[in-house]
């Protein structure tokens, strides 16, 4: 049954915004036709017709990159901050991820879905059809399937496409106190596998950093997923310049993810590989990082840029992709247009994925209708969650 969505404003994203003041029907879980209503072929003529009060409707938004199953919260760790440790500081005092870890590993499967489904339900309020979800918590063979599994019963358990990438190269656990080799030998390449043999994942990220692995340890992880067909992405360049995402264009990555402190090697890297660069101000926010990503140089070079919340409990408690988009445009000098293709085309493109992202026939009937009338309403409110509602695989939401 085809329904035909009528006195609305389409951002289609195509070439640009790509502003439509006409109709649209979806037939399935597919956009089947656009057009002036005086068009309507006569095969729709019997769709079933909704006014849209003349609001605007986007692509249903994509969250390109999370990290949202997890236990237990980091409100104290905040605290600390404020008092003026870094997020170094805390991390190398067993605080920060570390503490995610052991309430993650002491959560049962059941919990931490619990857990993960409400804050997947936050996400889905602000628009949000295509969600990436990292593992990353768990630190054990057995504790990372956990996560990934979990991560998978999301997607079953609400209307909601998953990706999910394997991200046990996030942080080195105590047992492996300065033995990093170690940990990618003996924990993050036999997850990556079993993970791969479970058909638990889609992608294979690393945290490249000082307080995490360095490049040399990453590209032994990134050969194995290279071995498996599986695409990697990194997260680059967040608190200095390792030059992990020169690394991850030499595996034609998806994404390079944060890049604070990118220079214009990578850059240039991203640009020649076609890989997308994800922008996480959620995190810049919450760690007061005064280092912008290059936003400049990666539009000069014609580097897609998405936008994502980074959503974990450690440097980016931000369920709200349209938040996210305000922080981009505020915080980085991002236009709206940008924010917008940055959680709709952009973010399509990080995840590999051809067939969203845009309102096109052919396109997944994925969209969000809001309680507005121009894009850039979407980045430019704070705090306010202006979704009207949510069209999944052609159907509207309950
Ligand atoms: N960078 C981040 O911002 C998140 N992971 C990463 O590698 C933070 C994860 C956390 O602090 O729990
Ligand atoms: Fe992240």
């Amino acid at each position: 049954m085809a329904i035909l969505l009528q006195n609305a404003i389409f951002a289609t994203m195509v070439g640009g915004y790509g502003l439509h003041e006409g109709a649209v029907v979806l037939e399935g879980d597919k956009v089947a036709w656009i057009g002036a209503l005086a068009a309507l072929p006569a095969r729709f003529a019997n769709a079933a017709r909704h006014d849209l009060g003349g609001r605007l409707v986007t692509p249903a938004l994509i969250d390109c990159h999370s990290h949202i199953v997890f236990a237990g919260d980091r409100a104290a760790e905040f605290e600390l901050r404020l008092n003026g440790a870094s997020y170094a500081e805390v991390a190398q005092a067993g605080g920060g991820i570390l503490s995610t870890v052991r309430a993650t590993r002491a959560a049962s499967e059941a919990e931490l879905l619990a857990a993960s489904l409400a804050r997947a339900d936050q996400i889905i309020a602000g628009g949000v059809a295509t969600l990436e979800i990292k593992s990353g918590y768990g630190l054990t063979l057995a504790d990372e399937l956990k996560l990934l599994r979990v991560a998978r019963e999301i997607g079953r358990q609400r209307a909601i496409n998953l990706r999910v990438t394997h991200l046990a190269a996030h942080a080195i656990p105590p047992e492996y106190q300065s033995r990093a080799d170690a940990y990618i030998d003996e924990v993050a390449i036999p997850s990556l596998r079993a993970a791969h043999a479970e058909g638990l994942i889609d992608a294979v990220d690393a945290f490249c950093e000082t307080i995490a692995f360095s490049p040399a340890q990453v590209e032994r992880l990134f050969l194995v997923a290279q071995e498996l067909g599986l695409p990697v992405k990194l997260h680059a360049e967040q608190l200095s310049d390792l030059k992990g995402a020169v690394l991850a264009a030499r595996f034609a990555a998806l994404s390079a993810d944060h890049i604070e402190y990118m220079a214009a090697d990578g850059v240039a890297a991203l640009a020649s590989a076609g890989s997308v660069a994800v922008i996480l101000p959620g995190a810049f926010y919450t760690l007061r990082e005064t280092q912008i990503p290059p936003i400049a140089a990666l539009r000069a070079a014609g580097v897609p840029m998405a936008v994502a919340t980074d959503y974990n409990p450690g440097s980016a408690p931000l369920a709200s992709l349209t938040l996210a988009m305000n922080m981009a445009c505020t915080l980085f000098r991002m236009t709206p247009l940008e924010a917008l293709q940055g959680t709709t085309l952009h973010a399509a493109r990080a995840l590999g994925l051809a067939d969203r992202g845009q309102i096109a026939v052919g396109q997944r009937a994925d969209l969000a209708i809001w309680a507005a009338r121009h894009p850039a309403e979407l980045s430019y409110r704070i705090g306010a969650t202006p979704l009207h509602a949510r069209i999944f695989g052609g159907r509207f939401d309950a």
